[in-house]
């Protein structure tokens, strides 16, 4: 009797138990494919749980690598570097070497940050533009030639990340793989047929209705140097035959750079505690919030409407 009942409580246990991991994974799963801590195509998707950051720490400390991690902060974003920095310093691969290139027009709104062991800054000054959107595209093509004629050998991994931005949590080498995609922080939960993808056939950045994994976000990229410097020449090259025939994807690279991932799959997914929204901080959708995208009034900080 004793054992029936114990049988029937382990059951009940089993039932609760499921059911509790699938509302707690409803999260970053495709239509079809239930799994959310590997995609359908069996690449990790990191996220709290997933990792032991002590002995993740201690396999990478043996390697001796460098990551380059590039921002750009052109115009009225340049308020955003301080914390950015300050906010990375804290979090960002400490205890590794980090190299980090900032992109900007204005060199001396460029705050004095005390950079860790191991943490660099190099600034680098590129012309201002008159549309937000030719800024965000434009990184395409000069992080392919920073990759190109600087940081060949130079450096192993690279991410590229959006400036308006803050770090609140470990982001660390959990994160590193040969290609690496970040769930856009307001479409993980939704279905397929609502992703904001390309969808004119007329654009390079075309996806079919039926078609395409997860929708990543262009403010957090990476992989090795050699992956990401595909990624960017790709993504450069589709973006001039759009304007070439006069047409601009709806999300500018964001749209390019999910094409992308459509064709090349990432080899690691980072989940949205990767890149969570300031906007609303609260929804408890993620277990922790390493990284966030800061709320901003769009129409004050760009140069165009
Ligand atoms: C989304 C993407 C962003 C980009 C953009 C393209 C997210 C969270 N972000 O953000 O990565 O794909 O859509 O439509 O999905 N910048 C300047 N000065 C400017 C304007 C932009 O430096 O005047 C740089 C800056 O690094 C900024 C980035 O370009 O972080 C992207 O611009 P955004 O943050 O205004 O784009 P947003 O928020 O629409």
């Amino acid at each position: 009797m004793r054992l029936r009942q114990s049988f029937h409580f382990f059951l009940f246990g089993m039932f609760v138990g499921l059911s509790l991991s699938g509302l707690i994974f409803f999260g970053y799963t495709s239509s079809w494919f239930s799994r959310t801590d590997v995609t359908p195509w069996l690449a990790p998707v990191v996220c709290e749980g997933t990792f032991d950051s002590n002995l993740i720490d201690s396999i990478y400390k043996q390697q001796n690598i460098t990551i380059a991690t590039t921002v750009f902060a052109l115009g009225k974003y340049t308020r955003f570097i301080k914390d950015f920095l300050e906010s990375a310093e804290e979090h960002y691969f400490v205890g590794f070497r980090v190299h980090y290139y900032l992109f900007t027009d204005q060199p001396e709104a460029v705050p004095e940050v005390k950079m860790g062991k191991n943490h660099h800054l190099t600034v680098r000054i590129v012309p201002s533009m008159d549309r937000w959107q030719d800024i965000s595209m434009g990184r395409m093509e000069i992080l392919e030639k920073l990759m190109e004629n600087e940081l060949a050998n130079k450096v192993d991994y690279i991410f590229c990340l959006d400036v308006d931005t803050k770090f609140y949590g470990r982001w660390g080498v959990e994160t590193l793989g040969r290609l690496v995609g970040v769930l856009h922080p307001w479409f993980f939960d939704y279905p397929r047929d609502q992703f904001t993808y390309e969808r004119r056939q007329e654009s390079q950045a075309f996806i079919p209705a039926g078609e395409g994994d997860y929708y990543y976000t262009a403010a957090a990229f990476g992989g090795s140097l050699a992956d990401v410097h595909h990624l960017t020449k790709t993504c450069r090259k589709q973006l001039n035959i759009d304007a070439a025939n006069s047409i601009e994807a709806i999300w500018h690279e964001e749209s390019h750079l999910n094409k992308y991932f459509l064709n090349k799959k990432p080899s690691k997914v980072l989940s949205p505690e990767y890149l969570w929204r300031d906007i609303n901080m609260s929804v408890g959708q993620v277990k922790i919030i390493r990284f966030s995208h800061v709320a901003k009034n769009n129409a004050e900080v760009r140069p165009n409407v």
